[in-house]
């Protein structure tokens, strides 16, 4: 505590959030105008704008920032990041997936918009996500534009995000090991927010080192937003059971706390931050604070 006083004076993390996260806003509905064919562009803002959290390109431009970049160059493809994540939970809430009635605090796409129009709604994102990334990033390198858009493609696609889902899909009422559930989250969760980070460092002009140090601390806090999204499925079910935590770690799906125990599962969300905060020590301190804070976000965060 004294020592965070003493490296970051200044510094308040909720201010930074929020205007981090108003930029992102204006800039995803300066992206997807309401135009024809209205119903399609309708339901991809629907679920756009529908208010997450915005980790993911928050992350992006902090990560530019870090390494000296100026958070216009990054906008683009926070956006696009934001796009992707957004196609990948409409996918994700179909009937052929998880079925999900509600998102985001609404009706998930099919339901307001029906299946066929949430299917092209994801479409529509996972397309212009690229095309917004590629048309509008100004960066002194233009290489790096190039090098970011192939590191955020190979996060998607059938070696990131979609790797994690069909290994998901395919172990569904089987036992998993340590190892298999890792992948999963791996892939489902920490390729995309890797590439936040990633792709923000490139975009920002940092050099080969830094970014491969800001890509270790992202994969701690991708593999961190698991492991406590499987706490909080522990311990928020046992507070609305009045029951014990012990006993919903019996039967389920394959969480950390079911297969490690939550005290083990605690411990680990601890070791994943100091690593991914020792990774930050390479940097200015004068410049870590946005995601060293956002590594203690991740860590306590309740939804
Ligand atoms: C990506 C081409 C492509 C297809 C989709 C359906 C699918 C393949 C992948 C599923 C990916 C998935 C739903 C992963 C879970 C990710 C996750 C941790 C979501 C919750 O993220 P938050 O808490 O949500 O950041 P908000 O709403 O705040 O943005």
């Amino acid at each position: 505590e004294v020592q965070d006083h003493l490296v970051f004076p200044k510094f308040n993390f909720e201010e930074y959030m929020a205007a981090k996260a108003n930029k992102v806003n204006v800039a995803l509905d300066d992206a997807v105008p309401l135009q024809n064919p209205i119903k399609i562009h309708e339901a991809m803002r629907y679920s756009l704008l529908a208010g997450g959290k915005r980790v993911r390109p928050i992350l992006c431009l902090a990560s530019c920032e870090l390494v000296g970049g100026d958070d216009s160059m990054a906008v683009p493809m926070a956006c696009a990041v934001e796009m992707i994540h957004t196609m990948s939970l409409i996918h994700d809430d179909l009937p052929c997936m998880d079925n999900d009635d509600f998102r985001r605090g609404k009706p998930t796409n099919h339901k307001a918009f029906g299946e066929d129009t949430a299917v092209l709604a994801g479409d529509a994102l996972l397309s212009l996500a690229f095309e917004h990334a590629a048309a509008n990033t100004r960066s002194a390198n233009q290489h790096g534009v190039l090098q970011a858009i192939v590191e955020l493609a190979s996060a998607v696609g059938s070696e990131g995000l979609v790797a994690g889902q069909i290994v998901d899909l395919c172990s569904e009422g089987k036992e998993l090991s340590l190892d298999e559930l890792e992948y999963i989250h791996v892939h489902k969760t920490s390729k995309l927010l890797e590439a936040a980070v990633v792709c923000g460092a490139i975009v920002g002009g940092g050099d080969g080192v830094a970014v491969e140090r800001l890509r270790k601390y992202a994969r701690c806090i991708g593999l961190l937003f698991q492991v406590v999204d499987d706490i909080l499925d522990v311990t928020k079910s046992s507070e609305e059971l009045g029951k014990t935590a012990g006993k919903d770690l019996v039967a389920g799906k394959a969480t950390y706390p079911r297969l490690m125990g939550l005290e083990r599962a605690e411990e680990f969300a601890r070791e994943l931050v100091s690593k991914a905060v020792g990774e930050l020590s390479y940097f200015d301190p004068l410049r870590v604070a946005p995601l060293y804070h956002l590594a203690g976000y991740i860590a306590s965060r309740q939804n």
